[in-house]
């Protein structure tokens, strides 16, 4: 908790006033949407853009103003946790269900920071499942195609039920093959029908802010 505290505030210090910013979603994050929350109370003027209904709730209870993407062009920077990040700065993300929301803000950012302890540094992708994003029409069809790649997908459950995204679908959390591309696998997935979106972020990156064996931060 402390690690994810320290990269979490870290990233706060790369907003400035009159930013639109894309607001993750997770445990680390958590921290950074806090620090900006105290920053918004001294003065700082930004607009958030949540990234999931919890990221939304949380915005509001620390009283950081929100937009929408009807009211915006763009987004000037993005932060978001990782649940898996390489040294190419590929990412697998969704752990928590929002990839999708995740991936269209991280996409419109002009800067996409991602907040990572120690624990989420990988050498391969692939020892968490890979989220992938659903719609409910068809899935037993879906999870066909998605193992017919190569994969093995299990749906997500919530209390014995399908676990049920903001956005109305279902996640199926995948093991990939051993030795797959990420950037080859992502779009693999998204040319399966009724595949919404894929917790694989590769070439979306800016910067990662984690921390050393000594705990010191650094930006990868
Ligand atoms: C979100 O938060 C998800 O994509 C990811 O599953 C999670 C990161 O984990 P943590 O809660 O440890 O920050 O960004």
């Amino acid at each position: 908790m402390v690690d994810k505290k320290i990269v979490g505030e870290k990233a706060a210090e790369f907003v400035k006033d009159g930013m639109v910013v894309g607001l993750g979603t997770g445990s680390t994050v958590f921290y950074t949407i806090q620090k900006l929350g105290q920053l918004v109370k001294e003065g700082l003027s930004i607009k958030g853009i949540p990234t999931s209904v919890q990221t939304e709730e949380l915005a509001k209870e620390l009283g950081i103003p929100l937009t929408s993407f009807s009211e915006i062009e763009s987004i000037d920077i993005a932060i978001d946790g990782a649940d898996e990040v390489n040294s190419e700065l590929e990412l697998i993300k969704g752990g928590g269900g929002a990839l999708l929301r995740e991936k269209i803000i991280a996409r419109a950012a002009k800067i996409f920071i991602v907040v990572a302890d120690s624990s989420k540094r990988v050498e391969k992708l692939g020892a968490f499942r890979l989220p992938v994003e659903v719609i409910t029409f068809g899935y037993e069809m879906t999870e066909k195609h998605i193992r017919a790649i190569g994969l093995v997908p299990e749906i997500r459950l919530n209390g014995g039920t399908p676990f049920i995204t903001d956005n109305g679908n279902y996640i199926f959390d995948c093991q990939i093959p051993e030795h797959v591309q990420p950037e080859m696998l992502e779009r693999m997935l998204n040319m399966i029908p009724g595949v919404v979106e894929n917790g694989l972020f590769v070439g979306m990156t800016d910067l990662v802010i984690t921390l050393d064996q000594e705990k010191n931060v650094v930006m990868l």
